[in-house]
């Protein structure tokens, strides 16, 4: 077709027109790499992309409550897909494009991919200031939407609709690229949106991006397979990678044949089924006593797919042994050279492959081997000394979590993300498939569950979705529970209501503060009551069942672990989206289990009990590594 033989469309209709023809494909298998596009409209986009999309019912727009919550959507819809699918999110100019950098944070830190059309002002400039408009006296070239820049893996503001022909595939480029994705942003000025250009037919044809399975470098993969073969006690961490590569199974049959046992990461749990009796489970800060053992004397860590999060390396504690290496496997060189590692820079599922043949006939140690079930074995006992306990008057989270994971389908998904609930979730969750344990850690954003929990359940509608929100992150934005109600997607929402920051007050009391700011209670004296307060204040009255009610869900409200698991029962057979609200101790908490976490004490203080959390902080402190010595 000639290039001339164009077709006249605005900015936004050959936008939507280019996004149509996007597809990725994996092992053969071919998919359209956007399932549609969340968003609100202002008068930033509503003549443009809100026009381009009413003409384009096949593209399908999703309309939701909040910008934040339609990012979150889209990451956890790219999640469940393991990046091979995602959604495109819009925004009027000013206040509903800021309102998505939280989102493109989240996306970009959790390696998601997302494509974000922020509306902008006026190109054009005469009409300036409009409405919600940032003016600068030094600039003209500037709008809030530059803030999306250092939270975007790519960046670009669309002043001229022939602009798009070479922006375009830069963005899908990024999106698709297992090492590169994130948050992609396109900020495009409100009146270029609906400006025509002729565009090349070309522009407009099926193009398929191939999702490549590199395999590493051929020295380093010897190299890896010599140093696994003399050492001792190796282990491995499973992150993110070895999930959105497809790598179970080789996970699974590299650690069949050579024993080497492994622990997971927030990212990486699902890596292995959680009875694997090599899987030891969480490992760092929210670890398992049987990961930070292991991993406390290992001599060889090999990491796939994971950024050595400080909370899986417990703040650079976890691994103590001297003379510890790391072997780096990753699809992104700047994570595969983390610790001075031997960086095998490659697909997770793809290098394993390579390392299971080097390593025809090798085998630990039994001793290590058995010592490792142990563990494992003794673990999943504390996991059920943990479900079993029936805490009065309130129930402790543990039970809750517990009751939440023996009652759903072993299909389910449970998703999480911000409060006390990750960690009791990382140690506790029994994995039963991949995809099963959902959690966003890597920005660990309030907000992320129930908007999260719409995205998931679009991405795999066949399985049940479980959102277990606090109730500071259910204040903080549950309005996707009305989009799940519209559209429906149905969720089974568990509220867990503590009466407060049960996560961060916890965190207080360990840094000597008492808990001070973490309490729904009314001031007393001038001043919001602490933990030191105990019983002598005045709770605030939420009602969320009625809350929850009040948008349209079908309510659940519980009063103790009975009541909770008859809700779970009853809420597999409502017909949309179902809130069990339970209340739940402040104070019981599932422990640390050989860990700690760096978080900063305040150096002077008047008060007794933060200069002795300082002193324990300093002894921790000196144990926190660098591994100058790992490399060569
Ligand atoms: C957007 C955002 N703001 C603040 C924080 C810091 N933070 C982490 S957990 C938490 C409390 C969460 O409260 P809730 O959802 O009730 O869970 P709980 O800690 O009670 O289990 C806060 C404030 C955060 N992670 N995200
Ligand atoms: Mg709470």
């Amino acid at each position: 077709m000639s290039q001339n033989s164009g077709r006249r469309l605005t900015m936004s209709q050959a936008l939507l027109a280019f996004l149509k023809q996007q597809y990725v494909e994996r092992d053969g298998e071919q998919t359209p790499f956007f399932a549609g596009c969340f968003g609100i409209f202002g008068h930033g986009n509503i003549g443009g992309l809100g026009q381009a999309l009413q003409q384009m019912p096949d593209f399908r727009y999703y309309q939701v409550r909040n910008e934040q919550a339609a990012v979150h959507a889209a990451a956890a819809y790219a999640k469940v897909k393991n990046r091979l699918q995602t959604f495109v999110c819009i925004s009027s100019i000013g206040p509903g494009a800021t309102n998505m950098i939280t989102g493109a944070a989240v996306a970009t830190i959790n390696r998601l991919p997302v494509l974000l059309l922020p509306g902008d002002i006026f190109a054009r400039r005469n009409v300036a200031p409009v409405l919600q408009q940032l003016e600068t006296e030094h600039s003209q070239d500037m709008s809030v939407n530059d803030c999306f820049k250092p939270v975007s893996r790519y960046w670009d503001r669309i002043n001229r609709p022939d602009q798009l022909l070479m922006s375009l595939p830069e963005a899908i480029r990024v999106l698709t690229s297992p090492a590169e994705t994130g948050a992609v942003t396109l900020a495009l000025p409100q009146d270029v949106q609906a400006e025509a250009f002729e565009y090349p037919a070309a522009f407009f044809r099926k193009r398929v991006w191939r999702i490549p399975r590199n395999r590493p470098d051929r020295q380093a993969v010897e190299q890896a397979a010599q140093l696994i073969r003399s050492s001792k006690r190796p282990m491995i961490v499973a992150g993110g990678g070895v999930i959105y590569s497809g790598a179970t199974d080789a996970l699974r049959d590299f650690v069949d044949r050579t024993g080497i046992p492994v622990g997971e990461t927030m990212a990486g749990k699902g890596s292995l089924l959680y009875d694997n009796p090599l899987n030891l489970g969480a490992i760092g800060v929210t670890g398992t006593l049987a990961a930070n053992r292991v991993a406390k004397d290992a001599d060889l860590v090999i990491g796939i797919g994971t950024r050595y999060t400080d909370f899986t390396t417990a703040s650079k504690t976890a691994f103590q042994n001297p003379a510890v290496r790391f072997i780096n496997v990753n699809v992104t060189a700047f994570d595969a050279g983390k610790h001075f590692g031997l960086s095998l820079i490659g697909d997770a599922m793809v290098t394993l492959e390579e390392l299971t043949t080097l390593l025809e006939g090798y085998h630990v140690d039994s001793e290590y081997r058995l010592k490792s079930c142990g563990l494992h074995e003794e673990w999943e006992t504390e996991v059920d000394r943990i479900y079993a306990i029936r805490n009065r008057p309130l129930p402790s989270q543990g039970e809750i979590l517990g009751a939440v994971n023996e009652l759903s389908s072993p299909d389910a998904i449970m998703l999480n993300a911000a409060g006390s609930m990750p960690g009791d979730l990382h140690k506790l969750w029994r994995t039963r498939h991949p995809k099963n344990y959902h959690m966003e850690y890597g920005y660990s954003c309030m907000g992320y569950e129930i908007a999260g929990g719409l995205g998931a359940k679009m991405a795999a509608p066949e399985r049940d979705v479980y959102v277990i929100v606090g109730d500071g992150s259910y204040l903080m934005l549950s309005s996707e529970l009305v989009t799940s109600i519209q559209e429906g997607y149905k969720l089974i929402v568990v509220l867990i209501d503590n009466a407060g920051f049960k996560s961060i007050g916890s965190l207080s009391r360990s840094l000597g503060q008492e808990g001070f700011g973490t309490r729904f209670v009314y001031p007393k004296d001038g001043a919001l009551p602490g933990d030191s307060a105990g019983d002598s204040v005045q709770p605030l009255a939420i009602d969320f069942a009625m809350n929850a009610r009040s948008l349209g869900a079908h309510v659940i409200a519980c009063e103790s672990y009975d009541e909770l698991t008859a809700a779970l029962g009853d809420a597999v057979k409502t017909d949309r989206t179902t809130v069990i609200t339970i209340k739940s101790d402040r104070y019981v908490g599932v422990p640390g289990y050989d860990c700690w976490w760096d978080v900063q004490v305040a150096e002077v203080s008047d008060m007794a009990s933060v200069r002795e959390a300082r002193e324990a902080w300093e002894e921790m402190r000196a144990k926190e590594r660098y591994f100058l010595e790992s490399g060569d």
